[in-house]
């Protein structure tokens, strides 16, 4: 008799033990579905699709900005590509191509990219290059993920 009391007290103690797990369950699905879906991931991109600067201003600075602030570090590659400008070594070079990362520490949420230009004499009209982000690491790639910088000409055609 006293044996099957022990076993019936242990069982009791089981169900109590599966119910408290069943409402701890209950409180994270109910608090979850509070927050409703994941909240947005990261994104990382330019602040803006279009730069715009002359081609004796001697530098372009473009930003690049996280959409919030990070707990982690954030990293991404930035490269740039000829559209109708070119870069060296060309003689007729008009920027220096540039490459490299970007690292936002934690909490940061912004990093610029200067590039630096290079004036000519030519008469050519306003040419374009473009600079990419890719490799994004700890954030999401946003968009714009690539910036397209006009180089207005300043020489007189005769
Ligand atoms: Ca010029
Ligand atoms: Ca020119």
């Amino acid at each position: 008799m006293c044996r099957y009391h022990l076993k019936l007290r242990s069982l009791a103690i089981v169900m109590i033990g599966l119910g408290l797990l069943a409402a701890a369950g209950l409180e994270v699905w109910a608090v979850a579905r509070a927050q409703g879906p994941n909240p947005q991931p990261i994104a990382v991109g330019f602040s803006s699709s279009s730069y715009t600067v002359g081609e004796g201003d001697g530098t372009v600075t473009l930003t690049v900005t996280l959409s919030e602030a990070s707990s982690g570090t954030v990293t991404v590659d930035y490269s740039t590509s000829d559209v109708t400008a070119v870069s060296e070594p060309s003689d007729a070079a008009d920027y220096v191509m540039s490459v490299g990362q970007l690292v936002f520490q934690p909490g940061q949420t912004s990093k610029t990219i200067v590039i630096t230009l290079i004036d000519d004499t030519c008469c050519e009209g306003n040419e374009t290059f473009v600079v990419n982000l890719a490799n994004a690491v700890g954030a999401n790639l946003g968009s714009p993920s690539t910036a397209t910088v006009t180089l207005l000409d300043d020489d007189s055609c005769p």
